[in-house]
């Protein structure tokens, strides 16, 4: 004892102790970072590309819909009017880029070529184009001055190349393709990186044609070399995202209300899809669980009834209310919208389209700008090999590459978030780590009311993001989400809560006080660029 106590104050016993529990502290630190973390789940058989989920990210895009008929009020231009019509007066491609910017729109896609045939930059392959118009003096090139102001927006920019032309002579021939090929090629070397192409379906019937002023019709299945196009792109642009009816990259949501299926799968066979026939329409708009390939869906829509400007429509932009709706029916439903914001004959978006914008963006960030689940704590019932990395915890933990995870065999399971005090909710956001495949077919969702299990949304598909509108739910402590089938081992990664813009006042629950978009708007407009 007493040796001990001598030993104890000795210094050299002390430094002993330490250099001990240095090497104890060291190796455990060493067997944490060496204990081996089990496997991730096994993929499905068709996952999505890393340049998939990226584009699948941005959930909005947008398009700017400019051309000649902009100048004839026209929706599609016979291929005759003349480019002296296209005189922008007061053309402003920075104003595109904020407006778009301010909504939170990531991409834009500009109609370098609509179905008339009208070039917006300087072809060396035809007269029909911005070189014969008034528009500075023939000399310049809206294509170059639309990805530049994207490009100093930190805006992805793509363009719109209509397969169908009106205006020109050989249109439903070889020599057209040829054509067609040659203005690709254009515009995919000339200005820099350029992100997505949008091949139309819509193709073939009356037009000007040279003079010829007739009924031209195609064969959608042979007239178009589809590979050859996309590997030309692709060839010139190694990362573009090629949309059409049938990808390979973007594929069409069937409808152009900007509307995905209440079900929707982000797998479909391409190959049984033909470009442009219409037939195809509701299997785009729900995808194919057994489909063979990853393709992104992507809801088109105008904020305006026509694709163009028309004067006529000012009072016609889709409320926000509308835009509101047509958000959750497309990035709420795993899909990407695409919203059309047609500049008027200035150049410029109509100040009662930023107007709509505005308010829109307000409700989504007012909606999503807090979630509600924060201090909850998460349990599932069954965890894959009992081990963090799988935890139902993962799904609270606002980490991207995390997930719950079931074992193998386990394809219905349930996860129940205990919320740390009650609350009042109307939104639930959902979402599967897609990486790993699309796998969950249906699910329902149950709150904690007066001692029971109340069923408040039954659902299919998940996906990349899935937004419930819910009435609103008020005292709420408990919520469970049970997964009733999975093609595969169930994995969710995120699951949030909120409360929408409108039900806030009636939970007692105030608005964040967001600066109001509509006035950076316009004030951006007063820095602007020319
Ligand atoms: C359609 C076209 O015919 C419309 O004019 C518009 O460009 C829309 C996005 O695609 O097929």
């Amino acid at each position: 004892m007493q040796l001990f106590k001598v030993m104890k104050n000795n210094s050299v016993y002390i430094k002993w102790r330490l250099v001990k529990l240095s090497t104890i502290v060291l190796f455990l630190g060493f067997m944490a970072c060496t204990s081996v973390q089990p496997e991730d789940i096994s993929p499905n058989e068709v996952v999505p590309s890393a340049t998939s989920i990226s584009y699948q990210e941005m959930e909005m895009v947008g398009f700017i819909h400019f051309s000649i008929n902009t100048f004839t009020d026209k929706e599609w231009g016979y291929g005759n009017e003349s480019p002296a019509l296209f005189n922008p007066t007061d053309l402003d491609v920075n104003q595109w880029a904020e407006v778009a910017k301010a909504v939170g729109i990531k991409e834009l896609i500009l109609t370098a070529k609509h179905h008339d045939g009208f070039c917006l930059w300087q072809s060396k392959y035809t007269d029909y184009s911005i070189k014969n118009s008034p528009y500075k003096n023939g000399q310049g090139d809206i294509v170059a001055e639309f990805v530049e102001a994207c490009r100093r927006h930190g805006l992805k920019a793509g363009l719109y190349l209509s397969p169908w032309d009106r205006h020109h002579a050989a249109y439903g021939s070889k020599a057209y393709i040829t054509y067609y090929k040659q203005q690709l090629q254009e515009l995919l070397t000339q200005y820099g990186e350029i992100n997505e192409i949008w091949f139309d379906g819509a193709n073939g019937g009356d037009g000007y044609y040279g003079g010829a002023s007739e009924m031209r019709r195609i064969d959608a299945k042979t007239y178009y070399p589809w590979q050859e196009i996309v590997a030309l792109a692709k060839t010139c642009q190694p990362n573009i995202q090629v949309f059409s009816d049938a990808g390979p990259d973007i594929h069409w949501i069937g409808n152009e209300k900007g509307f995905a299926g209440f079900t929707f799968w982000s797998t479909i066979t391409a190959d049984s899809i033909v470009v442009g026939d219409i037939s195809t329409q509701s299997y785009l708009n729900r995808g194919d669980p057994k489909g063979a390939n990853w393709i992104v869906g992507q809801c088109d829509v105008s904020i305006r009834p026509g694709w163009f400007y028309h004067k006529s429509q000012d009072s016609l932009v889709k409320s926000p209310e509308q835009l509101t709706d047509i958000y959750y029916k497309s990035v709420g439903r795993n899909a990407v919208l695409l919203l059309n914001l047609p500049p008027d004959r200035r150049g410029q978006i109509h100040e009662n389209d930023i107007v709509a914008l505005t308010q829109f963006k307000q409700t989504i960030d007012q909606t999503f700008a807090q979630d509600l689940t924060q201090g909850a704590e998460a349990i599932a019932s069954n965890v894959r090999q009992n081990h963090s990395k799988f935890a139902a915890y993962n799904v609270l933990d606002n980490k991207k590459e995390t997930y719950w995870a079931t074992d193998d065999d386990v394809k219905s399971a349930s996860i129940t978030l205990q919320l740390p005090k009650p609350i009042a909710f109307d939104r639930i956001l959902l979402q599967e780590p897609i990486r790993f495949g699309q796998r969950i077919s249906r699910f329902e969702v149950d709150v904690w009311e007066l001692g029971q299990w109340k069923t408040v949304f039954k659902g299919t598909t998940i996906g990349y993001k899935r937004l419930l509108r819910i009435p609103m739910q008020y005292n709420i402590n408990k919520l469970r989400v049970r997964v009733l089938e999975s093609n595969n081992t169930i994995a969710i990664s995120k699951i949030a809560l909120y409360i929408s813009h409108t039900n806030r006042g009636d939970a007692g629950v105030f608005a964040p006080r967001l600066a109001h978009a509509s006035i950076r708007l316009f004030c951006a407009r007063d820095r602007r660029v020319k």
